[in-house]
């Protein structure tokens, strides 16, 4: 039986994604309903100042579970995370954030016997044995970046809980997200980002990866659909819970450049590849996601040039007025 969301919590709410889908769960379930936390706070962000706001470390176990409670919680939106690059330049932090913090908001789900809990995973799940085309949905997952790791760790916990506990948690392997609101915490497809910012900024970028590098990536918009609908949907229906493969845009690095070319003819982009460049090796260049598309419906609807028209004006509305 699928329960209803009502009063939600979300870590992590003042990241990339965090923010965005706090803005969205504050349209849908109320304001007043939407319990937003980070590790730090932002008095600037609308996240801070546009509803309930509560400072949450979630590697603190008695904390986590004050808020569930003292908030009247019944649903979690786990976006507290450390991402790629910064979890290779901090492996400890990496695993005691993404599996400490996952385990504590679980067991806290667990105890106070919530309705939803949605934990993201992510196409870093993957690895370098896994077959990179059209990755399927049931694949080798030998990631070797500690991310990797805790999200592969992570999707195998989740569904645990779901299995031996009935608690209803879900999550998806999003692909590199693209957005303009907030930007990108300290991972290995943060150049997708950037390189909007710079086109606007200094008409130049430097890429830290190669022109032909091909990931799979998605416009916040449609990462915050895939999310919505997955945790709306009929627990029923899911034979998956936390592991499905999302597909949107398979770019090269070049790509997304062309088609800011296009809106900015003199845009120019050189490349230095860094230590980023072999996380991306190991990473798909596309997914196969019909699990996520007969379970639950599944459907993009951003391309490459939409995105790009998008993200320029609203980044030329963020960054020059
Ligand atoms: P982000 O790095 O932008 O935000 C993470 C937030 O977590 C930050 O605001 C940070 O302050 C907070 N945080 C860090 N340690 C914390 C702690 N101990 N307690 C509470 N908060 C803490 O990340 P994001 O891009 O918004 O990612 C959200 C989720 O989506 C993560 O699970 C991430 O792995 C996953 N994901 C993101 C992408 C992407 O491209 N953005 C792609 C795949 C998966
Ligand atoms: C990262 O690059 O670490 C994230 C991800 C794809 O999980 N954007």
């Amino acid at each position: 039986m699928t329960r209803k969301i009502t009063r939600v919590l979300v870590t992590g709410a003042l990241g990339q994604i965090g923010s965005e889908l706090t803005d969205e769960l504050r349209e849908r379930y109320g304001r007043d309903n939407v319990v937003a936390s980070d590790i730090r706070s932002d008095e600037s962000s609308p996240v801070v100042t546009g509803g309930p706001w509560v400072v949450l470390d979630v590697t603190d176990p008695e904390t986590v579970e004050k808020t569930i409670v003292d908030n009247r919680i019944d649903s979690i939106f786990h976006m507290a995370a450390i991402l790629s690059a910064t979890g290779e330049k901090n492996p400890q932090l990496c695993w005691k954030v993404n599996m400490d913090g996952t385990l504590n908001i679980l067991e806290t789900a667990r105890r106070n016997n919530l309705a939803r809990v949605v934990i993201p995973s992510s196409i870093a799940a993957f690895g370098p044995e896994t077959p990179r085309y059209n990755t399927p949905q049931e694949t080798i997952l030998r990631p070797k970046t500690i991310y990797g790791v805790t999200k592969v760790s992570g999707e195998l916990l989740c569904d645990y809980y779901v299995r031996k506990y009935d608690l209803d948690v879900r999550g998806l392997r999003y692909p590199g997200i693209i957005s303009s609101e907030t930007l990108p915490g300290g991972g290995t497809t943060d150049y997708a980002v950037e390189i909007y910012y710079k086109a606007i900024e200094e008409g130049r970028y430097t890429c830290f990866v190669k022109k032909d590098t091909m990931l799979p990536m998605m416009y916040m918009p449609d990462c915050i659909k895939a999310t919505m609908n997955l945790a709306e949907a009929d627990f029923d229906d899911l034979v998956h819970y936390s592991d499905f493969n999302v597909g949107a845009l398979s770019v090269t690095a070049g790509d997304i450049a062309e088609s800011i070319r296009k809106h900015i003819p003199d845009f120019e982009v050189d490349y230095e590849p860094d230590y980023r460049q072999a996380i991306a090796d190991t990473w798909p260049t596309g997914v196969d996601d019909s699990a996520a598309r007969e379970e639950w419906g599944w459907q993009s609807d951003w391309d490459l040039e939409s995105m790009t028209e998008d993200m320029l004006r609203k980044l030329r509305m963020k960054l020059l007025f």
